[in-house]
């Protein structure tokens, strides 16, 4: 398997997740500006919306949403309890978060702010839906130790990806302290303070 990621984006989330799984998973770096990868291929000819993450499996075929390849990969290892049963209520509510993580949250509110192309108003929209998500997640968290569940899932790699982008885009993050304090202990996992660190660094390099 191989994961195609850009540092800091949202496919963090599949790298924290190939970490905490234990995945014999290659991680390739992309410019998905420039559309190449960091070994010099196109990326187009990998993932034709030239989005992140892509995952390639074993078989050559390419999985290119964020839910389907958490999903896929916490599916490799069922043991580790990162997405509940297929066909049991909590799987639906797992899938439930990632469709409201990556719509609402992700596309609907992060994507106007952070792109270079977007209007505006749209910015502007979208920086005044920001406290009204955190809200919700902060009232929805509670005083649960993770997003779904009882134990850490795809959709804590996700959220800990979102509340990354909210520090990074100026939330003040203070008026949510359950998120706040979900956020550090999600820190302290070893497959998230791993890959954070690794992509952190190429983010910031890419960026001097
Ligand atoms: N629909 C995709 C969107 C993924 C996405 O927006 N990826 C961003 C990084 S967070 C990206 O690669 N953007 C570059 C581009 O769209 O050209 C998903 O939900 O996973």
């Amino acid at each position: 398997m191989e994961l195609y990621s850009s540092p800091m984006a949202c496919s963090l989330a599949s790298h924290i997740t190939i970490l905490e799984a234990g995945l014999p998973a290659k991680v390739t770096y992309v410019d998905t500006k420039a559309k190449r990868t960091d070994d010099g291929k196109d990326f187009l000819q990998i993932a034709p919306n030239g989005y992140v993450p892509a995952l390639r499996l074993d078989n050559g075929e390419i999985l290119n949403e964020g839910g389907s390849v958490l999903q896929y990969l916490a599916d490799q290892k069922p043991e580790r309890g990162l997405a509940p049963k297929w066909g049991t209520p909590a799987r639906y509510q797992l899938i439930d978060a990632l469709h409201y993580i990556a719509t609402e949250v992700h596309k609907g509110i992060f994507h106007p702010i952070l792109t270079t192309d977007a209007p505006a108003d749209a910015k502007a929209e979208a920086q005044a839906a920001l406290p009204k998500a955190l809200d919700y997640m902060e009232k929805r968290l509670g005083k649960n130790q993770y997003f779904v569940g009882d134990t850490f899932t795809v959709v804590d790699a996700y959220l800990f990806v979102m509340l990354t982008w909210a520090a990074y885009v100026g939330a003040d993050m203070k008026r949510w302290p359950a998120l706040v304090a979900y956020y550090e202990r999600l820190r302290q996992r070893p497959s998230v303070a791993k890959a954070f660190a690794e992509e952190f660094e190429r983010f910031q390099k890419r960026a001097a």
